[in-house]
């Protein structure tokens, strides 16, 4: 590894200690990019990496709400505004108990490499907090995120700084924190993307993730003459991404076997029925273990061994870390042949190392899921323009860009990667260079 990689990786890991998360997305991506440092000797000059593994901005704040027993609760959100050398910051609010800043620092990073990849004018940047939204009411859900807004607003605005879901946070929570946004600064702008279509929403944005995962899963499947068509594949996660991921891969011509939420998964040899899915999930909010209530399928407790159900495909779309070193053997030992993330960081690095050392196409995140915030980029246009494009008009785009983020991704890989097919490498390198030339141009201080 290049000296000046090292040392910057050393001094992270030993500030950084106490954000795993980050250090690992960290690592992969300072690994990752030591071919394009060796050439360029003038970023250590200008701490150039330092200055990337820093976030510009961190905000912390705490979230007081009442719930319906008329108790006051305390909750403890963040923004991480990484980085803005190539746009607005611009990446999702998440909200789960298990949120830390450095959980946030870690997708803000990513967030800043993949939105480079869009080709869009997009910075990096990323929110949330330790709220649980399971089992609120939409009435404390509405408190929550007005509360949130009422400290963040200020940092917020539609050159500033765009949020939009992740996470736990849908169409719902966007509709409540743009709502308080705009009374608070008396403005109608787009400062939230995924918002809903009747006020400012774009077409395709619930769509855009899981759609945009399976345009680039294609194109990668391409490059071995192989489709969708006729494959069995498995997706982590039932939300936003999963479920949309699966109607696009079964309009391709896949059966969608499993799928999943963090209590276990269900298998349906006969194909995901997503229609009772979505109900189950989207309307009634309802667990994944009633799937089965309608007569198909079968549930399994425990969301970990949903890997061994074999597949050809293998779509995580749930959460980071979810596909570890033991699923990702017995994926091989069933012959899967792809795996693409839809999720944020899903594969851990030692499972990463293996499937690619087996043959195995992998698809890293910043890449395969970045449909969802190029829509969002497309969705500020139609803001700024105040227009709105059609849902087939925003699909031609969404294709083109997935189509075009793969070819950047395959020229870096055949460019720097000892594996012209190592695709983690190659994106990677492909948002690296594209920030990197952003922030020395506009002088790295
Ligand atoms: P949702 O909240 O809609 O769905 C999340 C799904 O993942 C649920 O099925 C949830 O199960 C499951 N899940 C969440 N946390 C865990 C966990 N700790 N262990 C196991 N399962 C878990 O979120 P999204 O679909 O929007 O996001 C999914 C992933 O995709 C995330 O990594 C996100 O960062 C990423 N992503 C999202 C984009 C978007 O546009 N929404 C864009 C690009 C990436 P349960 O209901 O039981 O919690
Ligand atoms: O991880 C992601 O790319 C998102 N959650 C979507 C971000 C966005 O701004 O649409």
């Amino acid at each position: 590894m290049n000296p000046y990689v090292q040392k910057v990786l050393t001094d992270l890991e030993k500030r950084c200690q106490h954000e795993p998360e980050f250090i690992q997305a960290a690592r992969l991506i300072l690994t990752s990019v030591s071919p394009v440092i060796d050439k360029h000797p003038e970023y250590e000059k200008a701490a150039l990496l330092e200055s990337l593994m820093e976030p510009e901005r961190i905000i912390s704040f705490r979230v007081p709400w009442i719930d319906d027993q008329g108790k006051t609760q305390i909750n403890r959100a963040w923004r991480v505004q990484y980085n803005s050398a190539i746009g607005p910051y611009k990446g999702g609010i998440r909200f789960h108990p298990s949120v830390t800043m450095g959980t946030l620092k870690f997708l803000a990073l990513e967030q800043t490499l993949k939105n480079a990849l869009t080709g869009l004018p997009l910075g990096g940047g990323k929110g949330g907090s330790d709220f649980n939204p399971h089992g609120k009411s939409d009435a404390e859900v509405m408190r929550f995120c007005q509360s949130l807004m009422n400290e963040l607003y200020r940092y917020l605005g539609e050159d500033t700084d765009v949020p939009a879901g992740d996470i736990g946070v849908g169409a719902r929570e966007v509709g409540y924190m743009f709502g308080q946004y705009k009374r608070l600064k008396n403005k109608f702008v787009g400062v939230f993307t995924g918002k809903g279509l009747s006020f400012g929403g774009s077409n395709m944005r619930p769509e855009a993730t899981g759609f945009g995962l399976s345009y680039l899963t294609q194109a990668m499947l391409k490059t071995i003459n192989q489709s969708f068509n006729d494959k069995r594949v498995v997706i982590s996660g039932s939300g936003n991404v999963a479920i949309y991921a699966a109607q696009k891969v079964a309009e391709l011509g896949a059966t969608v076997v499993a799928m999943s939420d963090s209590d276990g998964y269900v298998v349906d040899e006969e194909g995901i029925k997503l229609d009772w899915l979505k109900d189950l999930k989207f309307s009634q909010r309802a667990r994944i273990s009633r799937y089965p209530e309608m007569g198909y399928g079968q549930y399994f407790e425990g969301c970990q061994n949903i890997w061994t159900v074999p597949c050809d495909i293998a779509l995580p779309c749930a959460t980071q870390n979810e596909l570890s070193l033991v699923g990702a053997k017995a994926l091989v030992q069933n012959g899967v042949i792809a795996v693409s993330e839809g999720a944020n960081m899903p594969t851990t690095p030692d499972a990463i190392t293996y499937l690619q050392q087996n043959g195995v196409l992998f698809a890293p995140g910043k890449a395969a899921n970045a449909g969802g915030v190029s829509v969002s980029g497309l969705e500020m246009s139609q803001n700024s323009l105040r227009l709105s494009w059609s849902r087939e008009e925003i699909d031609i785009r969404l294709h083109d860009i997935m189509q075009n983020i793969f070819k950047s991704v395959q020229h870096a890989a055949q460019t720097y990667a000892a594996d012209p097919k190592d695709y983690e490498t190659g994106a990677n390198i492909a948002g690296f260079v594209k920030v990197a030339e952003a922030m020395m141009a506009q002088g790295a201080v």
